[in-house]
């Protein structure tokens, strides 16, 4: 899964960043390098691998993997933001950082601390762009239309409808796009059609925190998730030691680190789950759509896998546990079942096929 992090100049999307991913790319001061973008990619923690990588002891471990972008932007003078359009590519989400510590030391781009006002700003840039990138690729379709060119008019029928629908003031994401339409767009770069989710940045402490209740009924009532974290604190925590990080996060009364938590909340928003393959030479992790089926998730790891399919032999990780780790013991009450390709994978499934090829 990739993540772009994107927000106003200055509300922390860098600390964020180094927060997520343990970097140390540093925070400047306004002005700084402009629209920079930075990508790491971290690996999904997951206690069930951990686990299952105690009792097979692999040669080799193989976590899911989670890509941060850290979306440079910089403020142009008409108030809006000038995002690093180029890093957008590719991205699965995009989430939000939005200000609400204060600061006196460090500037904001409209003079203000206000989530709310934040949260809005940005929501109508992100039309914005769409809205222009729109109108490009209608420039670019001029001559083909006069030619008549059927995909051309198909096309532009959409942006057309797309149009109407931003000027609305509505994101792409809520557009009833058919699987016709989605094909004609899976290689644009829309904003607004990107799941989203928001991150609050909170002060260290509450009395640098501003006010959030207006921000987060706005974000509650058009069901969009959102986490309130302070970037500053965790990026500290990141960069400790591993064996400090409790201590600190107890200290500090945060139940679940940055990471953690966003993890979760976008495997959700984006309905993806994992499913495992085990053994000695490799225990792995495999991401996957919750509505996979297991000839797709055989494909996954080879489409030969997937092409001589004939069973996948399933065992929940649950299961496993509850029969004292012994896919023996699993066998012989059942729980190891042999399903056929249409099986939809559960997550947490242990698997492994069997097929020729
Ligand atoms: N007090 C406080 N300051 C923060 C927090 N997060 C970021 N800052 C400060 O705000 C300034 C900007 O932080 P960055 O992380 O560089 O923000 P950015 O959005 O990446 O900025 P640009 O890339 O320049 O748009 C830095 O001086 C940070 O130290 C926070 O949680 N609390
Ligand atoms: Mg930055």
């Amino acid at each position: 899964m990739k993540a772009g992090i994107i927000g106003l100049p200055q509300c922390g999307k860098t600390t964020v960043f180094n927060a997520m991913t343990n970097m140390k790319v540093t925070v400047d001061g306004y002005g700084g390098k402009g629209v920079e973008s930075h990508v790491a990619a971290v690996k999904v923690p997951d206690e069930r691998m951990d686990y299952l990588a105690s009792v097979y002891n692999p040669k080799k471990l193989t976590y899911v993997d989670m890509t941060f972008v850290d979306i440079g932007c910089k403020k142009k003078a008409n108030e809006r933001s000038e995002f690093d359009m180029a890093s957008i590519r590719g991205l699965d989400m995009l989430a939000v950082v939005i200000r609400a510590f204060r600061d006196e030391a460090v500037p904001h781009p409209l003079d203000r601390i206000n989530p709310l006002g934040d949260v809005e700003q940005l929501q109508s840039e992100f039309l914005l762009e769409d809205l222009a990138l729109i109108e490009t690729r209608l420039e670019r379709l001029e001559k083909d239309i006069k030619r008549n060119n059927k995909d051309a008019v198909k096309e532009r029928d959409y942006l057309f409808e797309f149009q109407k629908h931003l000027e609305d003031e509505k994101p792409l994401r809520t557009y009833p796009l058919d699987s016709e339409g989605e094909k004609v767009f899976r290689g644009f770069q829309f904003l607004t059609l990107k799941p989203v989710l928001y991150i609050f940045n909170t002060g260290e402490t509450p009395d640098k925190t501003v006010d959030l209740q207006s921000a987060k009924a706005y974000l509650e009532n058009a069901g969009i998730p959102y986490i309130i974290l302070s970037g500053n604190l965790e990026m500290e925590i990141a960069q400790l030691p591993e064996e400090d990080r409790a201590l600190f996060l107890e200290d500090l009364k945060i139940d679940e680190p940055a990471l953690s938590k966003f993890i979760k909340m976008s495997f959700s928003l984006l309905n993806r789950c994992v499913f495992f393959t085990v053994g000695p030479d490799e225990v792995r992790a495999w991401e996957i759509t919750s509505t996979c089926t297991a000839r797709e998730a055989a494909g996954k790891i080879h489409s030969d896998i997937a092409r001589g399919f004939i069973r996948a032999e399933v065992l929940s990780y649950s299961d496993y546990r509850a029969c004292g780790d012994s896919y023996q013991s699993a066998r012989s009450k059942g729980l190891v079942r042999l399903e056929g390709k249409e099986y939809v994978v559960k997550d947490g499934d242990m698997i492994e096929f069997r097929f020729n090829v």
